[in-house]
């Protein structure tokens, strides 16, 4: 069973619903495309957080869609910053309430928490270097890296999280090239390697085991960091209709594997007891990988399935410890 919030008011008391406030903090009305994973998921993660949370949002889709000015969705404080400096920023939020409470101006017992979302973009490649600073520095905050898997605000341009394969803007596929030709960047293992107390990757097609990994990240002794898959329908070329089962197909077929390194252990948090299902399940939906050849869809299956089986190896290594 899912452990959740602390109770609130307006909860539902039915089933797994029972555990998931009415309450928003990231409200309705705001400009995203239709089945957006994104929005879906920060919807959720917000719902987790609570009124007691500071978002910092580094530039990017969620930024662009949840603040035409006059309008914000953001019920709680929000601080729009660039990529360069998201991570930043929040060091400095975390900096500023530890030094107001000392001065006795926030009570010591008031916890609030602080969320930097930035894209993939913001976050592999240009913000990476504000986020391991405060990863080292050892900032309390949680840093969701909500991945579209491009550029998808400015056009689609492939970035560092664009998978192997898929065809963008700035990675077309044609006769000369297959797409995206280098490995998509395993940005849990960077941010785990700074010895963080917590790193998962999560789906909003997964709705208690994103919001459970992040009030276990809300709750770490130090910085925290979400590696989210989001489904992009309007970049990938997919039904808006099918954004939960692209991302549940993600899942399955180990093209997004979700796990957690909780103080250093792995645990694989989704339960597949036949082990993966084919890869073609996820990609044949997709525009962007339609032009992969049976050839390329083998080199991505065996690299889909090493990783796999070390993430396995991870766990067990780990989980013995
Ligand atoms: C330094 C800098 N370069 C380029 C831009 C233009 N720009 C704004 S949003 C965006 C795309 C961001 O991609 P990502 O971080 O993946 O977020 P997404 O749009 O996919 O949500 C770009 C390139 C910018 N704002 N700042
Ligand atoms: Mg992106």
């Amino acid at each position: 069973m899912i452990k959740t919030t602390r109770p609130r008011e307006g909860f539902l008391n039915i089933f797994a619903y029972q555990t998931v406030t009415r309450e928003e903090y990231f409200v309705r009305g705001h400009r995203a495309c239709q089945g957006c994973g994104a929005a879906l998921g920060l919807r959720l993660i917000m719902k987790e957080a609570g009124p007691n949370t500071i978002v910092v949002n580094a530039t990017g889709c969620m930024e662009i869609i949840s603040s035409p000015y006059p309008y914000t969705s953001w019920a709680v404080p929000w601080i729009h910053v660039a990529f360069e400096n998201a991570a930043a920023v929040a060091s400095g939020v975390e900096s500023a309430i530890k030094i107001l409470r000392k001065k006795g101006k926030i009570p010591e017992d008031k916890e609030i928490n602080i969320i930097v979302f930035g894209g993939d973009g913001g976050t592999a490649d240009i913000g990476i270097q504000a986020l391991s600073g405060a990863l080292i520095r050892g900032h309390k905050f949680l840093y969701v890296c909500y991945d579209n898997e491009a550029y998808m605000n400015t056009g689609v341009q492939g970035s560092s999280a664009t998978p192997y394969g898929a065809s963008t803007t700035t990675t077309p596929a044609g006769k000369m090239s297959i797409g995206q030709g280098y490995w998509k960047k395993n940005l849990v293992e960077i941010t785990a390697a700074h010895r963080i107390p917590y790193v998962a990757t999560a789906c909003p097609s997964y709705p208690l085991d994103l919001m459970k990994k992040v009030r276990k990240a809300l709750d770490a002794d130090g910085p925290s960091f979400i590696h989210m898959f989001s489904v992009c329908p309007t970049g990938w070329g997919t039904p808006p209709e099918l954004t939960i089962r692209i991302g549940r197909l993600a899942a399955e077929t180990g093209m997004f594997p979700l796990y957690e390194i909780d103080h250093g252990k792995y645990k694989l948090t989704l339960d597949l007891p036949n082990g993966l299902r084919p890869i073609e399940d996820f990609l044949k939906v997709q525009k962007r990988f339609r032009h992969l050849t049976k050839e390329d869809i083998e080199v991505i299956r065996n690299r889909v399935q090493e990783e796999y089986d070390r993430l396995k190896k991870m766990e067990r290594f780990t989980q013995e410890e």
